[in-house]
This record gives C-alpha cells, sequence and structure tokens, in this order.
C-alpha cells in the first residue's frame, strides 16, 4: 500500500464543527498525522492561494480565508489525495448538495464560495500546502520505483 499525506483546511465557516469533521475524517479511515488552529493574514491567505491570484473570485477568497481562525491538518491514507476531495465532493456547495449529498461540502458548506474545507488537487501541491503549514514536518521519502505524482 501507497500511504500517502494530503493537507486538509477547516475553513473559516466550519471551524465549530470541527469535532464533528474530525470523527468522520477516522472513520474514513484517515490518519491524522498534524493539526495546527491558525488565523491567517491576507497576505499568508494570498500565499496560499496564489496559484488563484488575478482570477475574478481572489479578493473574496483571500478575504473569506483571512476573516477569522481555520484548522489545517496533515492527513495520511493509501491514496489520500484523491481520497480527500472524493469525501470532500465538488468545489461548489450547492453542485455538492445536488450531486454528491453525503459529501463535506454538501454537509458544512454555505454557498459556492464558503465550502468549508480545503484538500489539495496534486502530489506537488501537497507536499508544497503541508510545508506552508507545518515547515518542520518530516519529507516522507518516495517508496523505491514509485515516481511522486499529479493526479
Ligand atoms: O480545489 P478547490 O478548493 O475545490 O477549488 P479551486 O478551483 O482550487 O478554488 C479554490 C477556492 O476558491 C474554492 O475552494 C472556492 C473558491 N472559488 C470561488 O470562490 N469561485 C470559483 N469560481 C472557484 C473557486
Ligand atoms: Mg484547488
Amino acid at each position: 500500500i501507497y500511504v500517502e499525506r494530503t493537507l486538509a483546511i477547516i475553513k473559516p465557516d466550519a471551524t465549530e464543527k470541527e469535532e464533528e469533521i474530525k470523527d468522520i475524517v477516522l472513520r474514513s479511515g484517515f490518519t491524522i498525522l498534524q493539526r495546527r488552529k491558525v488565523h491567517l493574514t491576507p497576505e499568508q491567505a494570498s500565499e496560499f492561494y496564489a496559484e488563484h491570484y488575478g482570477k475574478l473570485f481572489f479578493p473574496s477568497l483571500i478575504a473569506y480565508m483571512s476573516s477569522g481562525p481555520i484548522v489545517a491538518v496533515a492527513l495520511s491514507k493509501d491514496k489520500a489525495i484523491s481520497h480527500w476531495r472524493q469525501l470532500l465532493g465538488p468545489t461548489s456547495t450547492f453542485k455538492a448538495r445536488d450531486t454528491n449529498p453525503d459529501s463535506l461540502r454538501a454537509i458544512y458548506g454555505t454557498d459556492d464560495q464558503r465550502n468549508a474545507l480545503h484538500g489539495s488537487d496534486s502530489y506537488s501541491n501537497a507536499e508544497r500546502e503541508i510545508r506552508f503549514f507545518f515547515p518542520d514536518s518530516v519529507v516522507e521519502p518516495v517508496p523505491v520505483g514509485q515516481a511522486a505524482r499529479d493526479y
């Protein structure tokens, strides 16, 4: 089994549900490696979401992500990156409610932007995002014969 890491974030609109979300995370077979509650400055949120710089929704995304404390969590599991994205559901809370009502964004999201939770979308982003919140975390070696890969 190829155990992977991914970065999850409980966004400001969902931190009150942390215990409930944690139960689902553990029941879904993830291991919590590290957890940190932090209130990002707009500058830090912009750095985290740099790939979206210049898009129409960027300013409001940064305002939202710096509006209150968030909980960053490093998770591990077999195929953690894709499994976590699956459990999250689609980016839009409304689409999640329509197409995947059991997903975390369907349950905990507020609207198309305030979608309660984040998940890394690729191996390289997962490693970058884990380093962003947990700079001291140990870098996991890639098993022999398995190249680091994106999904
Ligand atoms: O990876 P994921 O969070 O599912 O979506 P991204 O396309 O990376 O966008 C990041 C973040 O930005 C998303 O969680 C909500 C917000 N957003 C938005 O407000 N409006 C959009 N049209 C797309 C994304
Ligand atoms: Mg994304």
